[in-house]
C-alpha cells in the first residue's frame, strides 16, 4: 500500500480538522487544517513538476523546522520523487559530501544558505517555491491529475537519509514507501495514537525520529501537532504550558534539559500528558527516575536507527524497564548473534540483527556497502545487546566509534581527517566523553609541532563541521597508544582533566 494511502484518512478524511500550529517568521503562528495541507501540497506538486522534476528524481532541502518541509515531504510523496534531507547545523564540506553522492536535480533551501551549496547545485529559494506554488490558485483539495496518475507502491524510494552506519564513508539509506508506512503503522498502533492527542514536535525533521516517527504519527492519527522550528529549553514552559501536550517525542538531552523546570510546571505538564517517548541515544536510569518522580510519568524508551526506522520499543501498557528499550515492534524481528552469525543464548551479549518491512532497501548506489550491512536478509546494526528471560532487551554498546551527542550522530573519523589536514598537527583521535546532558560529547588528541591554540583550532573548524562535532577539548600528547598493527587503542587515552 502507498504510504499516502494511509495519510489520506487525515489529508482527505479529516479535511477541515485543523491539523497543525507551527511557527512562522516574525515571531508568528501558523494554523493550519489537514485540507490546507492537501492543498498546498498538491499546489507544489504542480510548482514542483513545472520546474522538471520527476518521480525517480532526488530533491534536497537544508531547512530548519517550517511547514515548507511538511509540503515538500507531500508533494514529492505524491510525486515519486526522493527526498534527500541534509541537517541544518552542517557546514558546507558536510554537504558537499550529500549533495555530491546524491545528485539532487536542486536543494530547496533558505537564501543566507545557498552559498553553502556546492558551485554548481541549483539552490532553490523556499520563499519563491511557496509564492510559485501558491500562484497555482485553480489547484485545492482535489488531486490534480499528475498526482493521482502517478503510482507508488511500497518499493517506491521515498527519501534518501545519509548516516555512516557503522563504518566509512557517510552513506544514503534508501528509505522506501513501504518502509515509511510500516514504521507508521506500527507505532500509531503500539503507541496508542489518537485523533485527539496533541504532538508537541521540537525534533527536527531533517533526521528520521521527527519525520518517520513525529511527522507519520500525526498525519496517520489525524491528531493535531505543534511544530517549532528547533528545541529550545528556556521556551519549554511556554510550549508545554500554553499547548497541554499530550504527546513529546524527545532525544534524552530534552529531557535532560526539562528536569531543569520548577516542580509545580512539571507536576502540570504531567497532569496534560499522556505519553513520553525517548531515542535516538541512550536514556539513562536516572533521568527516567527523576523525570518520573517530577512529571508523573514514566518515559517510553525505543530503539531505532536511520536504515531500519524503529526496531525496538518498550510497551505501551506494561512494564517500561529503565535501562531497557524493551520489545521488537510488532513488525521487526530481533536476533542477537555472535562473531559467527549465531544465536547466543539469553543473557549473553552479541550484536542486534533485524528484519522486517521497516528495514531499508541498502545503501544509494552502494551495492558493496549494502551486501556487507546484511547477512541472510537480517540487517546488521551494529549495536551490541543483550536478551532477558522475558524478552526485554538492553543495549550496552556499538561495534563503531559513532559517537551520540544531542542526539546527533558524530563520526570520529570525519573530525580526525580534517584535524590532520591542519599544519603542524601531525596525529589525531577523537573519542566521546561522557557529558551529563548530551551524553557525549567529542574530545580529540592530538600529537603537534607546537601547543595547540583551542580557540584558533575551534574556529577554524567551526566553518568546516556542525556545531555540535566541534571537539570540546583537545588534549595534546606525545604520542598516541597504538597497537603492533598500528590501530589507535582509544580505550588507552588518559582521560580529560
Ligand atoms: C541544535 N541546534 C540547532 C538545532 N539543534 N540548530 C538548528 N536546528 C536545530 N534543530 C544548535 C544550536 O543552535 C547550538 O548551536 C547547538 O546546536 C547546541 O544547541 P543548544 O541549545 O545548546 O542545545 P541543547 O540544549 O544541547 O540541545 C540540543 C538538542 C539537539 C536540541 C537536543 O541536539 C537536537 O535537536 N537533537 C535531536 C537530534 C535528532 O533528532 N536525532 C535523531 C537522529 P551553537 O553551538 O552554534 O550555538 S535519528 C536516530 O538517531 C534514530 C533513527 C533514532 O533512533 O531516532
Ligand atoms: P542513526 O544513525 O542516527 O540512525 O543512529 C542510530 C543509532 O542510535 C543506533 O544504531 C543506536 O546506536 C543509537 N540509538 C538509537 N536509539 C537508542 C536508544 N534508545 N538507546 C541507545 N542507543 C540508541
Amino acid at each position: 500500500m502507498a504510504l499516502l494511502s494511509l495519510l489520506d484518512h487525515s489529508l482527505i478524511g479529516a479535511a477541515d480538522r485543523v491539523a497543525l500550529e507551527a511557527d512562522a517568521a516574525g515571531g508568528a503562528t501558523q494554523s493550519l487544517t489537514f485540507g490546507d495541507l492537501e492543498a498546498r501540497s498538491n499546489r507544489l506538486a504542480v510548482a514542483l513538476a513545472a520546474r522538471g522534476v520527476t518521480r525517480g528524481d532526488r530533491l534536497a532541502f537544508l531547512l530548519a523546522n517550517r511547514v515548507e518541509i511538511i509540503d515538500l515531504w507531500l508533494a514529492c510523496m505524491k510525486l515519486g520523487i526522493i527526498v534527500v534531507p541534509i541537517n541544518v547545523l552542517y557546514q558546507q564540506r558536510e554537504i558537499a559530501h550529500i549533495v555530491g553522492d546524491a545528485e539532487p536535480l536542486a536543494v530547496v533551501t533558505t537564501a543566507d544558505r545557498a552559498a553553502d551549496l556546492p558551485t554548481g547545485t541549483p539552490a532553490w529559494i523556499v520563499e519563491t517555491l511557496h509564492e510559485e506554488a501558491e500562484a497555482h490558485t485553480e489547484i485545492t483539495r482535489a488531486r490534480p491529475a499528475m498526482v493521482t496518475a502517478t503510482v507508488c507502491d511500497a518499493d517506491t524510494p521515498m527519501a534518501l537519509v545519509y548516516t555512516s552506519g557503522t563504518t566509512g564513508a557517510s552513506k544514503g539509506a534508501v528509505l522506501t514507501h513501504g518502509n515509511f508506512a510500516a514504521n507508521a503503522l506500527v507505532l500509531t498502533a503500539d503507541w496508542g495514537m489518537r485523533a485527539d492527542d496533541r504532538l508537541l514536535n521540537t525534533l527536527p525533521l531533517f533526521h528520521v525520529h521527527g519525520l518517520g516517527n513525529a511527522l507519520h504519527l500525526w498525519l496517520l492519527s489525524g491528531c493535531h501537532m505543534k511544530l517549532t522550528a528547533r528545541f529550545e529549553a528556556s521556551r519549554a514552559a511556554e510550549w508545554f504550558g500554553a499547548y497541554a501536550p499530550t504527546v513529546f517525542f524527545g532525544v534524552p538531552t530534552m529531557y535532560v534539559r526539562l528536569l531543569d523546570l520548577a516542580a509545580d510546571t512539571a507536576r502540570a505538564i504531567g497532569a496534560h500528558a499522556r505519553l513520553f517517548v525517548c531515542g535516538s541515544a541512550p536514556l539513562p536510569a536516572h533521568v527516567l527516575e527523576a523525570f518520573h518522580e517530577r512529571f508523573g510519568h514514566v518515559i517510553l524508551e525505543r530503539y531505532g536507527m536511520t536504515e531500519t526506522l524503529m526496531n525496538v520499543s518498550n510497551p505501551y501498557h506494561g512494564e517500561r524497564r529503565a535501562g531497557t528499550v524493551g520489545l521488537p515492534l510488532s513488525l521487526t524481528s530481533v536476533r542477537i548473534v555472535d562473531e559467527q552469525g549465531a544465536d547466543v543464548p539469553v543473557g549473553t551479549s552479541g550484536e542486534l540483527w533485524v528484519r522486517g518491512p521497516n528495514v531499508c532497501a541498502g545503501y544509494w548506489r552502494r551495492p558493496e556497502a549494502t551486501a556487507a550491512a546484511f547477512a541472510d536478509g537480517w540487517f546488521r546494526t551494529g549495536d551490541i545487546g543483550v536478551r532477558a528471560a522475558d524478552g526485554y532487551i538492553t543495549l550496552e554498546g556499538r561495534r563503531s566509534e559513532l559517537i551520540i551527542s544531542g542526539g546527533f550522530n558524530i563520526y570520529p573519523r570525519e573530525i580526525e581527517e580534517l584535524l590532520m589536514e591542519q599544519p603542524g598537527i601531525r596525529e589525531a583521535t577523537v573519542v566521546g566523553a561522557p557529558d551529563p546532558a548530551r551524553g557525549e560529547v567529542p574530545v580529540a588528541y592530538v600529537v603537534s609541532d607546537a601547543d595547540i591554540d583551542a580557540a584558533a583550532l575551534t574556529a577554524l573548524l567551526r566553518t568546516q563541521l556542525a556545531s555540535f562535532k566541534l571537539p570540546r577539548a583537545f588534549v595534546r600528547v606525545e604520542a598516541l597508544p597504538r597497537t603492533a598493527l598500528g590501530k589507535v587503542q582509544k580505550h588507552l587515552l588518559p582521560p580529560v582533566s
